[in-house]
């Protein structure tokens, strides 16, 4: 087979970058990746902290319980491309929540802008089924430097109307999607009102892990570009480590069976290809 004329270029080019991985590894632990969830009280930031990276912050059914500014380093291996095997750094940021207090305010949102500065993305993360986005137009306001950073994350859509969450497959109800929709449009276009640049918006379940997967890719899509290529490595998480064996066991006869769909449906997620709502979002 005739060799491509460039090989030798790519093959050196390699090499090099071969010889300076662990460099850039040492560097990364110096200066890791940093990724920051804030919002208001309640809304489960610390809950998504714990399913996406396995963490143990403490979460709360009544009152807020998230009082400063706390940091988590985790490691997590790459499964894939230059750096497979190699243990990459990445620093979560968990913060109180706004709102929790008219007294507490001030002082968190001094936090919020002494802390953001070092975060490499900030989730904004909002309740699905609080129509009142005030709050957040306001915060998001005080916190304008920060604008280009944010992805905002609309969790706790299980809870949305007619609560008739589809237990079984893990995914919204045909009534609950499109409820989901106008809410999706109707947060956009509220949150674009206060934020000059395109508002990223990714619904998710914490509770269920109904789309965590998603939220992770997007945060990873919005890492500045010099550290995407590290970010772009991190592929050890999966929306199978939240579903239960039983649908594993199904959808695994399923997906045998249907090899060759699969295949004629790219790289699609198992969920994005069982749920038929999906692609009318
Ligand atoms: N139903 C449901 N409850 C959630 C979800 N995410 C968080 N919660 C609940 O919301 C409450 C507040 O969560 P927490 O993580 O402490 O919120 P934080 O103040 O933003 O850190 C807890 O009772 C969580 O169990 C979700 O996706 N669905
Ligand atoms: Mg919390």
């Amino acid at each position: 087979m005739k060799k491509n004329p460039n090989y030798r270029v790519m093959s050196q080019e390699l090499k090099e970058l071969r010889d300076v991985i662990p460099t850039i590894i040492e560097e990364l632990k110096k200066h890791p990746p940093t990724i920051g969830l804030i919002g208001v009280s309640g809304v489960g930031k610390s809950s998504t902290i714990n399913r996406l990276f396995k963490t143990d912050l403490p979460t709360s059914d009544t009152v807020a319980c998230t009082k400063e500014f706390e940091q988590k380093d985790i490691e997590l291996t790459c499964t894939q491309g230059e750096l497979k095997n190699s243990s990459v750094p990445l620093r979560v940021i968990d913060a109180p929540g706004l709102g929790e207090d008219i007294k507490l305010d001030p002082k968190y949102l001094r936090m919020y802008q002494e802390n953001l500065g070092s975060c490499d993305v900030i989730v904004w993360v909002l309740n699905g089924r609080n129509r009142a986005i005030a709050l957040d137009q306001m915060y998001l306001q005080q916190l304008q430097k920060f604008h280009t950073k944010i992805v905002f994350a609309l969790n706790q859509i299980d809870l949305i109307e007619p609560l008739n969450w589809n237990i079984e497959l893990n995914i919204p109800s045909q009534e609950q999607e499109k409820n989901i929709k106008v809410i999706l449009e109707d947060r956009k276009k509220k949150l674009s009102s206060v934020i000059k640049n395109d508002v990223k918006m990714v619904e998710y379940s914490s509770k269920t892990g109904y789309r965590l997967e998603e939220l992770f890719k997007t945060i990873i899509d919005s890492v500045p570009k010099e550290k995407t290529w590290i970010f772009n490595s991190l592929k050890n998480f999966s929306y199978r480590d939240y579903t239960p064996e039983v649908l594993l066991r199904v959808l695994d006869e399923r997906d045998k069976k249907s090899l060759k769909q699969q295949d004629e449906s790219g790289d699609k997620s198992w969920l994005e290809r069982i749920n038929p709502f999906r692609n009318n979002l």
